[in-house]
């Protein structure tokens, strides 16, 4: 080979090899579109806190990473719980999801699930930012997840069609649709209520048929769901908490260089922020209604939940605090069967979080 010939061929590998190694930040080296699957529809607090996400995504890696929601579990047709395999599998790069969706995966997520467990907004900040939320994520890596954030879908109140619940005998024989999640048909079996499973796609049609009398969810899904529609009565008992995480599949995720790593954390985080405070929102004081004004320039619609669902016609009840010892000890079978599921260390932990 003469030596310019050979010049030639030298400057052509290496063109190769700089843009070999230079791919991985440029757009070419990015799927077209990233899907995210989301358990509700857009109008959902936590739906808006999705879309926020896949905003701020874009914002945030310039356009070069675009993230597009599916929501109503469209990419699991409706198989709610089905989130963290198809994820950490990769055939869906990435959810915005409740817990209770990841905890037949994850049984340690079951922590949220206990019943009378975590009463406060203050006591779920320190499990999550706390030790509980550590070993929770790193369960999460171990199945191929990639955690990102703590959002919220808020504590689940109870409505229905039939009677205010102020004491457990108040619960006896009313056909609540739940969630396919295990636990949550043994705390309504031990209150002597007669739980029904049922995806979130499906229960919307339950309500409207009345098949069932009743169901719980927090009021960033009674609200958009127009709930008065169904029920009238409104039994605030913050039974329990139902959290949201971010998260990305994790061989997805390690593709990324580090500045599309860094702006999607980012932006987790702060759709997360925004989110918890609208599903917060009237519930806290003034906390997030100011967060909503002053962070994110956003008036909240709905400032006042429980006056608006009123407004709407229902009759809104809150437990006294024996009639809420009354509810816990009425679970304690619960707790007997789930603590060693969940794992009697990661209970005491939370324990401590809550404690500290
Ligand atoms: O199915 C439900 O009730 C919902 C929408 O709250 C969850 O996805 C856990």
């Amino acid at each position: 080979m003469n030596a310019w010939l050979k010049r030639g061929v030298i400057g052509v590998v290496s063109a190769w090899f700089v843009v070999m190694v230079a791919i991985p930040a440029t757009a070419a080296n990015f799927k077209k579109e990233y899907k995210m699957t989301v358990n509700v529809g857009p109008s959902f607090y936590w739906g808006m806190g999705a879309t926020k996400f896949s905003e701020l995504v874009a914002e945030k890696t310039q356009g070069r990473i675009k993230l597009k929601p599916y929501f109503g579990s469209s990419l699991l047709k409706g198989a709610q719980l089905k989130s963290p395999q198809m994820v950490s599998k990769g055939v869906i790069d990435c959810a915005y999801e409740s817990t209770i969706n990841s905890s037949p995966v994850i049984p340690e997520m079951n922590i949220f699930s206990l019943p009378f467990f975590i009463n406060s907004f203050e006591n779920l900040d320190r499990l999550e930012y706390g030790k509980t939320g550590a070993v929770l994520f790193k369960k999460m890596e171990r199945i191929g997840l990639t955690p990102l954030a703590w959002a919220e879908n808020g504590f689940r109140q109870v409505t229905n069609s039939k009677r205010a619940i102020n004491t457990p005998a108040d619960m006896k024989g009313l056909r609540l649709r739940v969630v396919g999640s295990p636990i949550f048909i043994d705390t309504f079996r031990a209150l002597g209520a007669d739980p029904v499973n049922m995806n979130w796609g499906d229960a919307q049609t339950a309500f409207q048929q009345g098949v069932v009398d009743g169901q719980e969810n927090p009021v960033g899904v009674l609200i958009p769901v127009q709930i008065w529609q169904y029920h009238n009565h409104a039994s605030f008992w913050n039974y329990l908490v139902d959290p949201v995480v971010v998260y990305w599949g994790t061989r997805q995720w390690n593709k990324f260089p580090d500045d599309i790593k860094k702006a999607i954390s980012e932006a987790a985080k702060e759709s997360a922020r925004f989110e918890k405070a609208l599903c917060r929102a009237g519930l806290d004081g003034d906390v997030s209604l100011n967060i909503l004004k002053n962070e994110f320039n956003y008036d909240m619609e709905v400032p006042d939940p429980v006056r608006y669902l009123e407004s709407k016609g229902m009759e809104v009840n809150f437990l006294t605090p024996e009639a809420e010892k009354a509810f816990r000890a009425a679970t304690d079978s619960v707790y007997d069967k789930w603590v060693p599921k969940i794992g009697k260390a990661l209970y005491e932990t939370a324990k401590q979080d809550m404690a500290d």
